[in-house]
């Protein structure tokens, strides 16, 4: 297979999963490098063994020598840097959350539109395994036609040392972990008409909401609840595990603590183990996140290949990120949003 060229902007905490990732996505390889700390590029360049290194991503525009870029920054910078690459005409990767606000977003995948190039966003919670395995059996027509769903994300592990900016945003949870749970509603059950929100902070020690409570109205009729939380205590910690209940007309389908799948319809109950692999780099508990970090850039690559639109193209992340935005709109104004009027 021909291999693409790509360079990754961003080398810090997430972006050593994207690197391992890389090394094993069939036709694509990392040629160079960029980030405005010195010690983060040394770091990720002699891991890697990635020789073209930059401080700064217009001198490695202006380089080129690449097929595509891959934004592993944290929000501050996805404009910009997306918009550097469409001036460049390079097709790009920006990890989530895909902009501060929906203008910027929408403004993000006009300035791509326009360039004619690709733009995916990072979005790699629907491609985890047992998220998967949901859809293909609703997909399979386990259930019939589902009328109502929980997709739920209850935790108490901490986030914050390895990404201490968590900590210290007025936004925390919806935009940070909630947009990956929102996603995942929308992958399994449609897209979403309207929307009510609740968020509290129980945390002192952190800035933004760290519980928030999303109950949405499905374009298809169905009704869903998002509920998200990093100040759970359980007795089983289940990080990073999203956990789904989904009833249909003829059944039901539970996705629990532990991967694992119920499917319980007119035929009876069957019970599956859906756990992700462990990939040779990866480490418990991140395996369910690193593996989907592997899947979703292998997509990238074939998707491009064909010239054909990604599972989670930029046009498509605007109606998650809506969500984002109508969520702290619903819950600071205790009121419900319009999600369609804002697209
Ligand atoms: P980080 O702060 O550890 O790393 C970001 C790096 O980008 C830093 O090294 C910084 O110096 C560099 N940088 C920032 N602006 C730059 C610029 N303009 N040019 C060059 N370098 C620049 O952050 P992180 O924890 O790795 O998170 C990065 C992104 O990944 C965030 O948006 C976060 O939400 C996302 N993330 C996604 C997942 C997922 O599962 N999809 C998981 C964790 C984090
Ligand atoms: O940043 C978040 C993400 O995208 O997945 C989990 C996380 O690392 C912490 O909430």
């Amino acid at each position: 297979m021909t291999e693409l060229k790509g360079a990754l902007i961003g080398c810090g905490f997430f972006a050593i999963n994207q690197m391992h990732a890389w090394n094993d996505v069939d036709g694509a390889d990392i040629v160079a490098i960029c980030d405005r700390d010195p010690g983060r590029l040394k770091i990720v360049g002699d891991q890697f063994g990635i020789e073209r290194r930059y401080r700064d991503a217009e001198a490695m525009f202006a380089d080129g020598g690449f097929d595509f870029a891959d934004i592993a920054t944290t929000v501050q910078s996805h404009r910009a840097l997306v918009e550097m690459a469409a001036r460049n005409r390079v097709p790009a990767i920006c990890q989530k959350p895909f902009a501060k606000t929906l203008s910027d977003a929408k403004a993000m995948v006009e300035a791509c539109r326009n360039a004619g190039v690709a733009l995916m966003v990072h979005e790699n919670f629907r491609w985890q395994t047992p998220v998967q395995a949901v859809r293909k059996a609703l997909a399979a027509n386990a259930i019939g036609k589902p009328f109502w769903g929980r997709f739920s994300f209850r935790s108490g592990y901490d986030v914050f040392s390895g990404q201490p900016y968590l900590a210290e945003g007025e936004r925390f949870i919806i935009e940070d972990l909630g947009i990956h749970t929102l996603d995942i509603a929308r992958y399994i059950l449609g897209d979403v008409s309207s929307l009510t929100a609740r968020a509290e902070r129980v945390n002192p020690g952190i800035k933004g909401e760290d519980v928030a409570t999303i109950l949405l109205d499905h374009e298809n009729g169905a009704t869903s609840v998002v509920d998200v939380s990093y100040a759970t205590k359980l007795s089983k910690e289940p990080f990073p595990e999203t956990l789904i209940e989904l009833d249909g007309a003829e059944g039901t389908i539970r996705l629990s603590q532990g991967y694992r799948l119920e499917i319980t319809n007119g035929r009876g109950t069957t019970t599956m183990d859906v756990s992700p692999r462990l990939l040779p780099w990866a480490s418990r508990p991140w395996h369910n996140i690193q593996e989907s970090v592997g899947a979703i850039q292998q997509h990238w690559v074939d998707q491009l290949k064909r010239g054909e639109e990604h599972s989670t193209s930029g046009a498509d992340n605007l109606k998650t990120f809506a969500l984002v935005e109508a969520a702290y709109d619903s819950a600071a104004q205790r009121k419900t949003v319009d999600v369609k009027a804002m697209l």
